[in-house]
């Protein structure tokens, strides 16, 4: 890491302000494709996040009694100014993780919608009438949560963010976020968004820091009301049982460990094309990343000759030229695990067929950089096909039959992603139905919307994101029961017959 002067500095982002941490500590922020620290951020800890936390339930208060409406206009608001700023968004979101230009552009235009759609949900929400019999009215209320903590990764930092915030903002909650200390950033620029559109101070907070300090203090935070982590499945397990202790609600959207499953109807370009997305997007740093393309042995070398081919040719570069296809991977130490792996991959007596080692030349010697690598001859025990690598790296495993292929889309710990690719229409189901994954596309890989609910199976993660069921998951249930009768009920009396109280 070289420090120079940083670009800028921020504080963290409570009540509605940027402030200094407690302990006046700062958290520098590291260019990937160069090592360069270019901005600092405070480094919050248990002081800033108890303060934090005191802000966002005072401005529960309030918030908590908002209509829908009043809400949906704010995030509506909101939306649109973050519209406005996107290449601003975009710009820091590719300096902070060194992602390329034209991926962050195209993911960062869609983040509004989140806004816009949890808006809509929160403006349209209705509750139940339950029934109960003639003598009494029940009906049921969502009712927000109160403060809540978002745990959120360096990945997708607004994306993954806005799949928390929309959700808690629309129920009408107010939160205190803790970024990766990756990329605090941006997180911190959609506290100017929210604030600019309406939403009062203290609803949304962002308290830069470490996991092990910032965040478990938020995690273990006795008046949360729930915590929402996106992360590693290691992470996961600290984090649950943490909350569990408080009997804190808590999801978690962890590891994964995507199987792109292609049957011989799939034509080679199609499938080529396919395995390339899912597998190099975002240099393979997505949870739903197809880390392993599990391909029908008729296709295999046809699909491997092409898919190593392209693979070679992908423009690696300067993540803010928009011509760059692949930028460095987010850190040193993703790059450091990337590195790792491939030997193990190596040594497990798997092929590289192509990359497995960083890229040539003056222009990437500074930066994470790290060249998309295919391995070939991969056998499902292997650890290169069962463990979350989470760089621009490929296993190869063919299969001849479709309970093999069943078998291997099943075959690992996770349980987030898959894609199936046939044109057999009772197939793409059978073999649908059977995987045990929380996301299964068919023909398609890796794409997502506001209103469709995202998590995942195993050890891929508990609750959901998007759609209503995350509205849910940020309100609790309260059942209310009316008398319609006015007469008195009088269970100690000895009028009457037979008396029932329920
Ligand atoms: O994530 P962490 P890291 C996977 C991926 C990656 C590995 C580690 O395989 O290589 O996880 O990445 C906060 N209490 N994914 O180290 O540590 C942390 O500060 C409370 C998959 O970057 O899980 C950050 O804000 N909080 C994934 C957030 O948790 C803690 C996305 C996630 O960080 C904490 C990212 C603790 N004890 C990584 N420890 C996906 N599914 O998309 C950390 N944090």
């Amino acid at each position: 890491m070289t420090v120079h002067e940083p670009k800028f500095a921020r504080g963290m982002f409570v009540n509605g302000e940027y402030v200094n941490a407690a302990s006046g500590k700062t958290l520098p922020v590291e260019n990937p494709k160069n090592g360069e620290v270019f901005a600092v951020v405070a480094e919050g800890d248990a002081a800033d996040i108890e303060a934090a936390v005191t802000v966002a339930e005072r401005a529960f208060e309030k918030w908590g009694r908002t209509t829908g409406a009043e809400r949906a206009d704010i995030m509506e608001r909101a939306a649109q100014i973050m519209r406005r700023r996107l290449g601003e968004f975009v710009t820091l979101e590719v300096d902070q993780i060194g992602r390329a230009r034209r991926e962050m552009a195209a993911q960062l235009a869609r983040a509004p919608e989140w806004l816009s759609y949890f808006g809509a949900v929160a403006r349209t929400h209705e509750d139940t009438v339950i029934p109960f019999g003639t003598t009494h009215l029940n009906y049921t209320r969502r009712v927000p949560l109160g403060a809540v903590g978002h745990l959120t990764p360096w990945n997708h930092p607004v994306l993954i963010l806005m799949k928390k915030v929309a959700p808690s903002l629309a129920a009408g909650n107010t939160m205190v976020v803790k970024p990766s200390e990756i990329a605090p950033i941006t997180p911190m620029m959609l506290g100017e968004c929210l604030k600019e559109a309406g939403l009062p101070d203290g609803v949304y907070n962002v308290v830069p820091g470490y996991g092990p300090t910032a965040g478990l203090a938020l995690t273990a935070h006795p008046r949360i009301r729930k915590i929402d982590l996106t992360g590693g499945t290691e992470t996961g397990r600290v984090v649950v049982a943490t909350a569990a202790k408080n009997l804190v609600r808590a999801s978690a959207e962890l590891g994964g460990k995507a199987s792109v499953i292609v049957f011989p109807d799939t034509e080679i370009d199609r499938a080529v094309a396919a395995t390339m997305f899912a597998g190099f997007v975002a240099a393979g740093q997505t949870c739903v990343q197809g880390a392993r393309l599990v391909v029908h042995r008729s296709i295999h070398d046809q699909v491997i000759e092409k898919l190593v081919k392209r693979t070679g040719a992908i423009r690696l570069g300067d993540p803010q030229d928009p011509d760059t296809q692949l930028g460095p991977l987010a850190s040193k130490k993703q790059r450091d695990i990337t590195e790792r792996y491939v030997q193990i991959g190596k040594d497990e007596g798997a092929t590289v067929a192509v990359g497995g080692r960083r890229p040539d030349g003056k222009a990437f010697e500074r930066g994470y950089y790290y060249l998309p690598t295919v391995f070939t001859g991969v056998k499902n025990e292997m650890r290169i096909a069962q463990e979350e690598i989470f760089g621009p790296v490929i296993c190869v495993i063919p299969f001849d039959t479709e309970e093999e292929a069943i078998a291997l889309g099943n075959g690992t710990q996770f349980g987030l992603g898959a894609s199936v690719w046939t044109k057999d229409v009772a197939r793409a189901h059978r073999v649908t139905h059977a995987l045990q994954c929380g996301i299964v596309w068919i023909n398609d890989h890796h794409r997502i919307d506001p209103a469709s609910p995202w998590g995942g199976f195993k050890m891929s993660g508990i609750g959901r994101e998007n759609g209503l069921i995350a509205y849910e998951e940020y309100t609790q249930l309260q059942s209310v029961i009316v008398s319609l009768t006015d007469g008195v009920f009088d269970w100690y009396s000895d009028e009457g017959g037979t008396k029932r109280y329920s």
